[in-house]
């Protein structure tokens, strides 16, 4: 059986493509699942995709993962900056995941610039659009499959 990537999109990413394109591009969510799949897909792992507005739904399907996948790239939205619940179920599980964020948080608003993740994530991609999904999933493969 191939191995596998949960992504994990957080709160409003559902709108990607549909609202505010100055910030978050043109590129919809399904566009976001669609190269990430080609990208794990490339080397053999399967991803398996959830994007939820509740925290709870994330932490289930985080806490699932611990035993059906073997790393997690993960753009928590808001969350990022409010969660101490994400950080401890990404911790919890103990697989390697990659935080990733379409916009360059740290020249945005100084709420934006603390993130409950970053210092327990393998790496964090900011600013880089979609693409930066591409980079972390390839990424979080060189890890659990050098
Ligand atoms: O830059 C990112 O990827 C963020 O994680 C996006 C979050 C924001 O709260 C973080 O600070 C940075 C917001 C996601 C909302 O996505 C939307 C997309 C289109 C229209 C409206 C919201």
């Amino acid at each position: 059986m191939n191995k596998r990537i949960l992504l994990v999109n957080g709160p409003n990413l559902n709108l990607l493509g549909v609202r505010e394109p100055s910030t978050y591009g043109t590129d919809t969510l399904d566009d976001v699942v669609a190269l990430a799949e080609r990208t794990a897909a490339e080397r053999g792992f399967d991803v398996r995709h959830v994007q939820s507005n509740h925290e709870g739904v994330l932490l289930d399907a985080i806490h699932a993962a611990r035993l059906e996948c073997d790393a997690v790239v993960i753009n928590p939205g808001a969350f990022t900056h409010t969660s101490v619940a994400l950080r401890d179920a990404l911790t919890g599980i103990a697989l390697p995941f990659a935080e990733v964020h379409l916009s360059n948080v740290h020249a945005r608003e100084e709420f934006r610039h603390r993130s409950y993740l970053s210092d327990v994530a393998s790496f964090v991609i900011v600013g880089a659009g979609i693409r930066g999904y591409e980079f972390a999933v390839s990424r979080v493969i060189d890890l659990v499959a050098p």
